[in-house]
C-alpha cells in the first residue's frame, strides 16, 4: 500500500441488507408504516413509548435471527491483519461486525443491543424486550429502560474519538451508506480535508458520491472481501 497507513471505515444499513436486516432508505425502509424519522426520535419516545419500544423489540428480536454476511467477515479479517491504524465507525445498531470478528468498532448511532436506564443512567447488554417494563438490573427501579440508540437531534457517541481517527486518515472508505444522515455524512470531508484518499462502495451512488476520489457501485458481499484482498496482497495498490 503506498503511503497508507491509517484507515477509517464508516458502514451503513447497506453492509448488513445481505444479512436480511432492513435498510431505511430503500423500498423496505418503512417499518410498520412509520418512517424511521418518525418513530427514531425523543419526541416519539415521549408521545408514544410502546410504539417505540415495539419498533426497537422487533428489530432486537430480528437480530437474533440474522448472521454476518461476507463484507463483515472481510473487515473483520482486515481489522485482524491490518498493522497500521484502523477504526469502524458504523452507524448501524446491529451487532453483525463484532459477531464477525472485528474489534476495533465504534457504534456512533448506539447499539439494539444496550439499554439505558433513565433513572440511574446506566447503561447495559439487553437482548430481550422492553416493552414489557423490566426493573433496570442496577437500579431496580421498572420502566425507566429506553434503547440505547442515538435518535434524530440527539448527540452521536464517540465523536471526539472519530474526529481524531479522521484527522489522522490516510484512507476513508464509506460502506453502504446513502449519506443522508449527519455528521456521519460529512465524515468524508473532514478526512479529504485532511489529505485522506476517500473511497466509496454502495448499492447507488451515495448523495456524497462526488466527495469520493472513487466510487464502486454493486453488492457489498461482494466488493468488500474484493476490496480487502487489494489491501492486504503484498503489492495490493487499492485505496
Ligand atoms: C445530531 C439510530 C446534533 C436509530 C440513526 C439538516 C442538515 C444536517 C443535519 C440535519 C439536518 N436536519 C436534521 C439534521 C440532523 C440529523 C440528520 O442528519 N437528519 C437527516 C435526516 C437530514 N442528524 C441528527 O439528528 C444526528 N444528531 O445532528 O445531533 C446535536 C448537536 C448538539 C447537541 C445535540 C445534538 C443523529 C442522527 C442519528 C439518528 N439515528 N440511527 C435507528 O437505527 O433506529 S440514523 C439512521 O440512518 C441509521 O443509523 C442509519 O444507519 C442511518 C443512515 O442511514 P444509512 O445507514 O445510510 O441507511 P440507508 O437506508 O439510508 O442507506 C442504505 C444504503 O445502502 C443505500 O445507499 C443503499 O443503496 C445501500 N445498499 C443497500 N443494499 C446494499 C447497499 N450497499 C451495498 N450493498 C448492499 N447489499
Amino acid at each position: 500500500m503506498q503511503d497508507i497507513s491509517n484507515i477509517v471505515i464508516l458502514t451503513g444499513a447497506g453492509i448488513s441488507a445481505e444479512s436480511g436486516l432492513a435498510t431505511f432508505r430503500g423500498p423496505d425502509g418503512l417499518w410498520e408504516g412509520h418512517r424511521v424519522e418518525d418513530v427514531a426520535t425523543p419526541e416519539a419516545f415521549a408521545r408514544d413509548p410502546a410504539l417505540v419500544q415495539a419498533f426497537y423489540d422487533a428489530r432486537r428480536a430480528r437480530l437474533a435471527e440474522v448472521e454476518p454476511n461476507a463484507a463483515h467477515r472481510a473487515l473483520a479479517r482486515l481489522d485482524a491483519e491490518w498493522p497500521g491504524d484502523l477504526l469502524i465507525v458504523t452507524q448501524n445498531v446491529d451487532d453483525l461486525h463484532e459477531r464477525a470478528g472485528a474489534k476495533r468498532v465504534r457504534h456512533m448511532h448506539g447499539e439494539l443491543t444496550s439499554a439505558w436506564c433513565l433513572d440511574c443512567d446506566a447503561r447495559m447488554r439487553w437482548d430481550k424486550d422492553l416493552c414489557d417494563h423490566p426493573n433496570c438490573p442496577q437500579c431496580g427501579v421498572a420502566g425507566r429502560l429506553r434503547p440505547d440508540i442515538v435518535w434524530f437531534g440527539e448527540m452521536p457517541y464517540e465523536m471526539e474519538r472519530i474526529d481524531r481517527a479522521l484527522m489522522e486518515a490516510d484512507l476513508f472508505v464509506s460502506i453502504g451508506t446513502s449519506g443522508a444522515v449527519y455528521p456521519a455524512a460529512g465524515f468524508v470531508q473532514t478526512a479529504r480535508y485532511r489529505g485522506a484518499r476517500a473511497l466509496e462502495m454502495n448499492l447507488d451512488p451515495s448523495l456524497g458520491s462526488y466527495h469520493f476520489h472513487e466510487s464502486r457501485t454493486g453488492r457489498a458481499g461482494e466488493l468488500v472481501p474484493a476490496w480487502v484482498e487489494e489491501m492486504l496482497s503484498p503489492l495490493g495498490s487499492a485505496g
